[in-house]
Order: structure tokens, then sequence, then C-alpha cells
């Protein structure tokens, strides 16, 4: 395949990618049975990107077949240590196509891509090499146990982290001997469709990866398919309760991994620069479309005034811009959609009588932008301080004790995540043992690592990806 790039003068974002994709069903790409097609856009330019299959019941019907076939004659018996062959193998080919993965996902989704070439796709190669390596080590991780795959895994996944999102679903799937119909996002398929090329380069075995695209419908026709097995979804929680409901009664297992409003606790003690640093990266990575952004920040009252002084300082140097610009550091907003979301929540924490404060950068005419945003004078009953916004948009309280702030972080429908800054270790203990949240970072926030769990309490989901942990949504224990 080739891949076509014309790069306009003005822009470096204007380039496109002139490719008309099918679906990857059995190994080979494939024309959507309706011969329909949907185009996707370049959030920063508006303008026309590539077009996409739409699968619908029968391409569904045909990727699952494909993939129980392949589960069935090929890939559930293959020896452990071939599989993790091919693990291998996709893990070096996604690290030796870095550079195109990391413009493709950067022009699909609007992420800077600085942040696509340093974290999404060497973090997505991580993740194929860890679970290529517990391929043949499934007796060390359930010790006197028989480990046995699921089957079909149906995988449903988001549009923030488009590529990492497909690592981390089909990495410990194929690791334990499952096989897998993926949908990405409607809004960004264009790496996930790669990662399908990668896959045929790497000469799996025809069906043990299907990738199909659409929207809500073609997942909803994966979670209700009664070929799978399982359903690993990641994505708002709304859709998680959709799924939840629909696969009520089935035997299929299931993983969510669904929204946040995660609690970023400053304590007097904490070294402040280094704080404010954590909290910017906190809440502006990938434009806040992050399930565990630090969107809710705590500051003990005593330096409430400094932090907030150092945050609308800090934010004024942050770029907004071209996400093909190595030094931009806030790129388009993933869509029109999400941005009148983003556009929302301002409106609604100006009315709740919080104080809004916008960094004064000038924003690109065309394309979806927005400027880092911070409300301060937030109340934990606001919906800003309840909700998840999805966006560069941060809301600031204040505490005086540890119990208060405990209460209050813990007072969420959500607990995927939070983070502790302060100098004392007892206190880190301390917190991360009373707080409702899956993950706790303490004295840094967004680091990730594939042999850590990740997941959440709550309104969050259930289930862990990453880790040990990650091996267990795809196993039945004998
Ligand atoms: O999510 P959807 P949307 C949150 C975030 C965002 C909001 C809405 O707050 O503003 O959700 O985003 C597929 N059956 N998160 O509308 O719809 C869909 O095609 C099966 C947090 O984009 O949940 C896509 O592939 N699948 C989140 C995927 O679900 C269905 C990341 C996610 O889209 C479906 C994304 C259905 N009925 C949004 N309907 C996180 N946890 O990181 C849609 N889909």
């Amino acid at each position: 395949t080739t891949w076509q790039y014309e790069p306009a003068p003005e822009s470096k974002s204007a380039a496109t990618i002139n490719k008309q994709y099918d679906l990857f069903i059995n190994g080979e790409w494939q024309k959507p049975s309706s011969g329909k097609y949907f185009d996707t856009i370049n959030p920063a330019t508006e303008e026309k990107l590539s077009q996409v299959a739409l699968a619908d019941q029968s391409d569904t019907d045909k990727a699952v077949k494909a993939a129980r076939n392949a589960y069935d004659k090929v890939w559930k018996n293959m020896p452990a240590k071939e599989r993790g062959k091919y693990i291998f193998r996709i893990a070096r080919m996604i690290q030796e196509k870095a550079r195109e993965l990391a413009v493709i996902e950067t022009l699909d989704g609007g992420k800077p891509i600085r942040e696509s070439r340093d974290f999404d796709v060497p973090t997505a190669a991580n993740h194929f090499f860890y679970y290529a390596g517990w391929a043949d080590k499934l007796e060390y991780a359930f010790p006197n146990r028989k480990a046995q795959p699921l089957g079909v895994a149906g995988q449903i996944i988001p549009w923030n982290f488009p590529l990492l999102m497909a690592a981390w679903k089909i990495a410990p799937a194929l690791a334990t001997g499952n096989t897998v119909v993926l949908k990405p996002a409607e809004t960004t398929p264009l790496t996930a469709l790669k990662l399908a090329e990668i896959i045929q380069e790497a000469d799996l075995p025809p069906g043990v990866v299907n990738i199909i695209t659409g929207a809500g419908d073609t997942g909803a026709n994966i979670v209700n398919h009664p070929g799978v097995d399982k359903i690993a979804f990641t994505g708002s929680t709304e859709v998680g309760k959709l799924i939840q409901r629909a696969i009520a009664g089935t035997n299929k297992k299931a993983t969510l991994e669904l929204g946040g409003k995660a609690a970023n606790i400053i304590f007097d003690d904490a070294p402040l620069d280094q704080a404010v640093e954590g909290v910017i990266n906190g809440i502006f990575f990938n434009q806040g479309h992050v399930c565990c952004a630090g969107s809710r920040l705590y500051v003990q009252e005593s330096v409430a005034k400094q932090v907030i002084r150092k945050l609308k300082d800090r934010i004024e140097t942050l770029i907004v811009g071209d996400p093909m610009d190595k030094n931009t550091d806030i790129g388009a907003i993933n869509s029109k959609q999400q941005l009148d979301t983003i556009h929302k929540y301002l409106n609604i924490g100006k009315k709740e009588g919080a104080e809004m404060y916008e960094s004064s950068c000038p924003l690109p005419k065309k394309g979806f932008f927005c400027r880092p945003t911070i409300f301060t004078n937030v109340a934990q009953s606001n919906r800003i301080a309840q909700e998840e916004i999805f966006g560069p948009v941060l809301s600031v309280l204040t505490f005086r004790t540890d119990d208060e702030v405990i209460e209050k972080a813990n007072n969420s429908p959500y607990g995927l995540s939070a983070g502790v800054w302060t100098d004392k270790g007892s206190k880190i203990f301390n917190m991360t043992k009373r707080m409702r949240a899956g993950v706790v970072w303490a004295n840094t926030f967004n680091k990730f690592d594939p042999t850590s769990p990740f997941g959440g309490y709550k309104e969050s989901g259930f289930g862990r990806e990453g880790g040990l942990h990650g091996l267990m949504a795809y196993v039945r224990l004998a």
C-alpha cells in the first residue's frame, strides 16, 4: 500500500491521506457489503482526510466467523511460543513504522505530533512487547491453574488514544490465545487500519485479528453477536451501560473502561512548581481527552492563591494550534461534537458562578480548537466538578484537612484515577489507601506502563488492562 501525503505550504496539518479503506476481514481487505463508505476529517483543518468502509450486520457476521474459524483451527492450538513470536513481530513493526504511525495519528485525531511520536506510538509498541513475553509464560501468571482463552473477543475503542487503545486490547487477547474483532472509533480509524496492514505484513494467520469500521451501530452489532465470547470496551459511561444491558443474561464476559473525573490533590508541603507542572500535564495532555485526566484540582487553602497564580501564568505559555508543529502543546479537539460539549460546559461553569480564566493565546481560524481554561471558586456540587468534560478545562477547589479532601475526592460517580502531591511519604500511603480510584499517582501524573494494571471503580467501569491483571480479562481459569 502506498501512502500519499500532500502537504500544503501554509500549514503542515493540511497534509491529507488520499485513501479509501476497506474492511480487514480474514487477513484480506474486503469491500463493505453495502458498498457504503464514510468520510473522516482532519480536525485541525476540517478538510476531508480519507474514506472508510461502513460495516453492517453482514460484514460483522463475516468478521466474527473469520475470528471463530481462526480460533478453532489455528490460534488456540498454536504453541504459545509461536503466538508470542507473532506478537513480538507486531511490536517491532510498530517501531519500524513509528514515524508514519505518528503522522497518521496526529492528522486523524488532532493530537500534537510530539505526543503521538513520544507517547502513543512507543507506548503501543511496548504494550505488544510486554504481552508477547507473557504468551508462553501463562503457567507462571496462573500457578497450578490452566488458563484457557475465552474465544472471540469483540473490542470497541474510543478516539482519544486510537493506536494505543488498539494495542491495549489486541496484545493481551492474542497472548492468551483469543482471536479478535476490533472496531476503532468513527472519527479516528486510521491507525487501527494501519495496524491491520502491519498485522497482514507480519503474516498473522488470517482471521486472528479482524478490524471493521463504522459508528455505534457497528459497535452494537459486535456486542450483540452470538459468536462473540468477550467484550472489551473503552468509551463513554453511557455506552458502557448500554453494553452491560445488552449482554445481561448471556455468557459474554466484559471489561469496561469508562469515564473519569480524577482528583489531583496538592498539599501545602508539596514542591509547588513540580506540582503545578504535574497539574498542567494532568489536564492538558492530549487536549484533556483523557479518561484519567486530572480535571478536579484540590489545593490546600494555605497555598491556593499561590498555586492558582502559577497555573494562570503557566497556561499563558502553552501553545495551541497546528498539531503537526513540534512546538504545539495543545492540538485540535477531536471533533465538532466534542468541541460543542466543551463549550456547553464552559457555559455551565459560568452559570454556576465559578470564575473562568482562559489563556489569551490566539486560535487558528479553521479547525476545532479550544484555549486552556481554568475555573476557580468551584463548589463540590457544581456540574463542572462532577461531570466529565473531556477537554482542556480544569476545575479548582480548595480544602483544609486530609479528611475533608478524601471525602471530596471520593465524592464522585467516577473512580478511575487520582493524584497526590506532598513531601511526606507517610501521607502518600495514607491517602492512596483511602482513595476510591483504580490508579493513584504520587508526585506525578498520567504515567503509563504496560506492567501496571489500569481500570476503574464505580462508574469508571470494571476489569483491568495492563500487567498481569490484563491477562485475567481474557482467560477462564480451569
Ligand atoms: O463516546 P462513545 P463518544 C467520554 C467523554 C466524551 C463522551 C462521548 O466524556 O465526551 O464519552 O464520546 C462506540 N454499542 N469518553 O460519544 O459513543 C463508538 O463507535 C457499541 C470517555 O465518542 O462511547 C466508539 O467506537 N459501541 C472515553 C466507542 O463506542 C458503541 C473515551 C466510544 O464512543 C455504541 C471516549 C453502542 N451502542 C469518550 N455507541 C474514555 N473512557 O477514555 C457508540 N459505540
